[in-house]
């Protein structure tokens, strides 16, 4: 029970498969206590149904869209929790599903790429400046998680990968703002997994295909690999690490060119 006695605030809960929902389950099998968030009413009852699996002491609504309703968010957890928390996880990414599908310079508009820097960069900033005080006490950590359409281009990724870039760079300012208080800031950057986020986007079984093709595992990877990983970064011990961009996506993100991909054109052509 690596985080007995630790508490944990998770955010970005909306299905069983959401990558929170299994952060939130390796947190607990560790023997984490646990505080949950929804965005609106919609979503509250799949994370009741997290709550209750998972043994959380809370369910508070937070949509990272309003200031009011985060304050009034960490203003709960502190009633509750105001000798510290662990941590917090940031699972929480959203563009207008028009921006994600078509050529870059055509789709993107300023309304789109506004709403999805607002909620899916400057909302880890927005529960870093909430959580600020009582991450302090603790000593303890921030964790959003960010993909490699940050870095490199992919289809249909678009305005997302201009916020995930902005996102990855909000992790090396905060974890240099926060340093001194002892708190840790970090990423996971996870291969792509079939959640309600990935629902909807044309051609994503492609993309896992591809992924599959090109990784040096030759496979997807798990919500419950980002789990795990997740634990670590958020467990004493990651103590050394901040600033830091984990990627979970079975070596993706190394390779150039592979053997297959040499092979596959020389079929082709
Ligand atoms: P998901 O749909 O299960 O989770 C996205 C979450 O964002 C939902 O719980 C939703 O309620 C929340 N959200 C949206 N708007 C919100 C708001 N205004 N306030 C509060 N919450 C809001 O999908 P997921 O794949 O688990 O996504 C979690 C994170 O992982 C996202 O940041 C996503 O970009 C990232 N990610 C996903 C993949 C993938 O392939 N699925 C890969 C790498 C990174
Ligand atoms: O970050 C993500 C999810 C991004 C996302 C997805 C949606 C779909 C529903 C953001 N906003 C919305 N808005 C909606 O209305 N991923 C890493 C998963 C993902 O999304 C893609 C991908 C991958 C991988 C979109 C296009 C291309 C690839």
């Amino acid at each position: 029970m690596l985080l007995q006695g630790q508490r944990f605030v998770v955010t970005g809960i909306a299905s069983k498969l959401s990558i929170a929902w299994a952060i939130a389950e390796a947190l607990h099998r560790e023997g984490a206590s646990l505080i949950l968030t929804y965005p609106n009413d919609k979503i509250k009852k799949r994370v009741d149904m997290a709550a209750e699996q998972f043994g959380a002491e809370m369910v508070l609504p937070c949509d990272v869209a309003s200031d009011e309703s985060i304050a009034a968010c960490f203003a709960e957890v502190e009633a509750h929790w105001g000798d510290g928390i662990n941590g917090v996880v940031h699972a929480i990414g959203f563009a207008p599903m028009d921006q994600l599908n078509g050529d870059f310079t055509e789709v993107t508009t300023r309304e789109g790429s506004q709403i999805a820097h607002d909620i899916s960069a400057y909302s880890f900033v927005a529960l870093a400046k909430a959580s600020r005080a009582l991450l302090a006490k603790r000593h303890g950590s921030l964790l959003t998680l960010t993909y490699e359409g940050s870095i490199s281009v992919l289809p249909n990724y678009n305005v997302m990968g201009m916020a995930k870039a902005s996102l990855e760079a909000s992790v090396r300012y905060l974890a240099s703002s926060l340093g001194a208080e002892g708190i840790r800031v970090n990423a996971i950057s996870a291969g792509p997994i079939r959640t309600l986020a990935a629902s909807g986007i044309q051609s994503f079984r492609k993309m896992l295909d591809m992924n599959e093709k090109i990784a040096p595992l030759q496979r997807n990877i798990t919500q419950m690999e980002v789990g795990n990983a997740a634990l670590f970064l958020l467990s004493p011990w990651a103590s050394g690490i901040t600033g830091e961009i984990l990627f979970v996506d079975a070596g993706f993100n190394t390779v150039g060119m592979s053997e297959k991909m040499l092979l596959a054109n020389e079929q082709d052509g």
